[in-house]
């Protein structure tokens, strides 16, 4: 490999950044991921606690879910490679964007700047009567009342569950339009849109690189690989980005 494809594959000479983070960046904070072996689909049904129709026909196990899931939040702490991709949102001299699936809001106690939740934020609630949405770190609960309309009964964790649309995708594909390096951390590529982003900034130019513990679903899609922990490989790759 020419040093000049070296330098691409690694994404240094990039200006404008994507990068899309899943469960894996924050499964060394303790933080379980999803299709790991003993993953949270191994010990819940996806369809009872992730889907619309699970919450409608049993809220209280819905709710428990995710109250669970944010006291974990809660005790977690972000780990080397959310204070790595902080430390690289501060530094780099271009745009970066980061996308991440995660609900948890390790990216943002790490310093990140802008985190663009495209699956949601399990440390926020939605009022399903009236789109409310507002933060909260305790509970929910099946009474609860929303904080702007009053109606009891419709708070729901502020979560894009299966068979909803995930947030913000225009502006996840403006990003991913003038993408020239595109970034794929911690995910094993199995849920859409997310896992389709890579192609599309493929299509739009842009170099692609997977940091991962394993090899993925969408590993083929990407030039270029670097297999490991998060903690370990994402700050080796920001100091390498950052020439330090
Ligand atoms: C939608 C929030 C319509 C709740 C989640 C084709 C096109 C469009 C849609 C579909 C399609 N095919 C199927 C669909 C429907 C569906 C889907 O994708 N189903 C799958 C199961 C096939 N998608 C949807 O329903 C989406 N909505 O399509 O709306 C639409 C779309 C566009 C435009 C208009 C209309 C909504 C999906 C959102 C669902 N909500 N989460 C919650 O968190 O409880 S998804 C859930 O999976 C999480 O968000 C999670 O982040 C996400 C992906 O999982 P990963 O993050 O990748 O985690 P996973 O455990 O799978 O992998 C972890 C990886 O980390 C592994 O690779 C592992 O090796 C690695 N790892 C582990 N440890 C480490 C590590 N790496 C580094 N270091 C470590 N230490």
């Amino acid at each position: 490999m020419s040093e000049a494809e070296g330098r691409r594959q690694a994404g240094t000479t990039a200006r404008r950044i994507v990068i899309l983070t899943g469960a894996g960046i924050s499964a060394e904070s303790g933080l379980g991921t999803f299709r790991d072996t003993g993953g949270l689909w191994s010990e819940y049904d996806l369809a009872e606690v992730a889907t619309p129709e699970g919450y409608a026909a049993d809220p209280a196990l819905v709710l428990r879910f995710y109250n669970a899931r944010r006291a974990n939040c809660r005790t977690a702490a972000p780990n080397a490679a959310h204070h790595a991709l902080a430390r690289l949102a501060e530094a780099h001299a271009g745009s970066l964007t980061l996308i991440t699936q995660n609900i948890d809001d390790l990216h943002e106690r790490a310093g990140m700047p802008a985190v663009h939740h495209m699956h949601g934020e399990v440390m926020r609630a939605l009022c399903s009567a009236c789109g409310a949405r507002w933060r909260l770190t305790g509970d929910i609960a099946v009474e609860d009342s929303c904080t702007a309309c009053g109606t009891a009964g419709r708070v729901r964790p502020d979560v894009v569950w299966f068979g909803e649309v995930p947030y913000g995708l225009d502006a996840i594909g403006a990003a991913l339009a003038e993408a020239d390096l595109f970034v794929a951390i911690g995910t094993s590529g199995a849920v859409y849109p997310a896992a389709g982003f890579v192609a599309e900034a493929a299509r739009n130019g842009a170099a692609t690189l997977e940091l991962n513990l394993e090899r993925s679903e969408i590993s083929p899609l990407f030039e270029a690989h670097r297999l490991g922990p998060a903690t370990v490989i994402v700050p080796a790759w920001v100091d390498e980005m950052l020439g330090t």
